[in-house]
This record gives C-alpha cells, structure tokens and sequence, in this order.
C-alpha cells in the first residue's frame, strides 16, 4: 500500500514541505512526483490528470482518492494510521494541537506574503510590516498556549513532534530565513525545526535539485543560514569509494563524494549532491559511514 505525494519545489513550497514531513517524520510510505516551479505551465495545468487537485501538496490514496488539502492530508494520514502518533493520544493536547494547525492553515497571510519560505536564502536587514509584526505576535500567544497546556514541555508544541509542528515547519523557516524578532522560547522552537533531520533532509534537497527563481529572491543582505552548519563535504570526479553499492538503492556507484578525506560512491547525481550539502541529515549514509546500523 502506497500513496503517491505530489510536491512543489523543495526549496519554495512551503505547503508541500509539510505534507512531506508528515510521511518523513511518520514513517509512511510513498511515491513522490515533483512538479517544476520553473515551468511555464501552472501548477493547476501540470495537475491536469488529477483535477480538481490544483496546488501541492496533493495526496493520491492507495485507492485513488485525490486529497488536494494539507490540512485534510493530515487528518487522512491520522485516521488511516492512528498508530503513527500524528496527533497526540492525549485528548487536551490532540484539541490543541488541531487548533494551532488549523490556525495556521488559515492564517497568517501577512507573514506568508511578505516572507516566503526560501530555503537557499537567509537574509538580514528585513524590516516587518505592522502586519507581520502582528503575525508574530499570535504565533507567540498560540505557542505558548501550546506549551502551557500539553505536557511534558519539549522541543514540540504539544508533546512528541506531531502534525502541528510540522505544520509550522516553514514558519520556523521564515523565522529563520527573514530573521524576524521573536521571544527566546519561539528562537528554541525554531532552532529545533533547523536542527531536525527530517526538515535538514528537505532543505539539502532544496539547496540542489532545481533551479533558484528569481521570484523568490529578496533585496535584502544576504546571511548565513542560522541552521546547523553541514559537515563539509564535496563532489569529486574520481577516487576509489569505500561503498560498492548506493546506501539509499543500494545500486551500483557511479557518483561519487569526497568527506574529511574519505571516498563515498552513490547511484545517480541527486543521492550525491543532496549527501554533499548535509551528509548528517541521511541516516542510510551516515549508517554506512560510521559502520552502524541505520
Ligand atoms: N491550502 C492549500 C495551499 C496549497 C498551496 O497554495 N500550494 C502552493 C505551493 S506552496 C501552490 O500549489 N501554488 C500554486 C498555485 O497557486 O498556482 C494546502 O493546504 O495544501
């Protein structure tokens, strides 16, 4: 039993980063199908065949239903996977987080227009409108409330890492992108969203696959990202790789790595280049290189 997951661009979508994180962080299985940002044709018309679909993400169910709707994705994922903890068992803290995620599904439209998510960017320099500031403003007051009333308090809103968090995955991105003002515990709650191996994995896709769009660029001084800093690493064109087969299709190397002098092979350009920029986020890699088991 598979889905197939219809996404938008790794680095700019911003709706598809959740859904994705959602099968990422859950476990579930899925086939993924990338439309092209770059493309003249729109997302709807690239979406032809699954109409009345016409924005990512778009699930397709094992059994054909088209659910166009991350929102509606979320709950389908919860109802047909009630073991994989997307949200929380406890009743208090499943409401609450089912408010802050609907919330945020329907909300700040302020903070999404005048920053969006550019996961190739941060920048300094971006002053917030009165709007963004109030944007920011109800996210302090619905985070806190989230910490406040769903125990044990952690790095999550409401518990274990659930469908709410990822749900405010890209805002922690913008936080982060934009460097807008925020209390010390949003920092920490943003600074959990970087230092998450699910949100790393997307973001290195999104450094490498497709092209940057001039439409999400910025005037704005450009700045490091304040996310963790990869372990270096680069691509080279020849040496003798420690690995005879792909850690993640474990097919024959063609493409090959080169990290704190060691030689690691891969099957095609994008296992390479997406191990390159955050060879720690890939837990099949990091497996294979420290000798462990995934
Ligand atoms: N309400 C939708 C929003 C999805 C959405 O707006 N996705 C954007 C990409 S991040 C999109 O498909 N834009 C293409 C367009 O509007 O033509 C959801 O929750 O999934």
């Amino acid at each position: 039993m598979t889905y197939d997951l219809i996404l938008g661009d790794y680095a700019y979508s911003s709706w598809s980063l959740r859904a994705w994180l959602l099968f990422n962080r859950f476990g579930l299985p899925y086939r993924v199908r990338i439309l092209d940002f770059k493309a003249e044709a729109s997302v709807a018309e690239q979406m032809a065949d699954l109409a009345p679909a016409r924005t990512v993400p778009t699930l397709i169910t094992p059994e054909g239903a088209v659910v166009s709707e991350s929102l509606a994705i979320a709950e389908e994922l919860a109802s047909r996977h009630p073991e994989a903890g997307i949200w929380p068992t406890d009743p208090r803290a499943r409401a609450t987080a089912r408010t802050l995620a609907a919330e945020m599904h329907s909300g700040f439209a302020a903070l999404r227009g005048e920053c969006p998510m550019n996961l190739r960017r941060a920048y300094s320099g971006f002053a917030p409108s009165d709007a963004v500031h109030a944007d920011l403003a109800r996210l302090e007051v619905l985070w806190d409330h989230a910490r406040a009333t769903c125990a044990p308090p952690g790095p999550w809103l409401c518990g274990d890492y659930g469908a709410v968090d990822a749900f405010f995955a890209p805002v922690a991105a913008r936080i982060a992108g934009y460097g807008l003002p925020v209390s010390e515990a949003a920092r920490a709650y943003v600074a959990a969203h970087l230092g998450d191996p699910a949100f790393r994995r997307w973001r290195a896709m999104g450094l490498v696959r497709g092209a940057s769009l001039a439409r999400y660029a910025k005037p704005f001084d450009v700045t490091a990202w304040p996310g963790p800093a990869p372990r270096p690493a680069r691509a080279v064109e020849s040496g003798t790789p420690e690995n005879q087969a792909c850690p993640y299709s474990g097919d024959p190397v063609t493409d090959l790595m080169e990290g704190e002098g060691r030689i690691f092979g891969f099957c095609n350009p994008f296992c390479r280049d997406k191990t390159v920029a955050d060879p720690d986020a890939w837990p099949a890699f990091t497996a294979m290189r420290d000798g462990v088991a995934a």
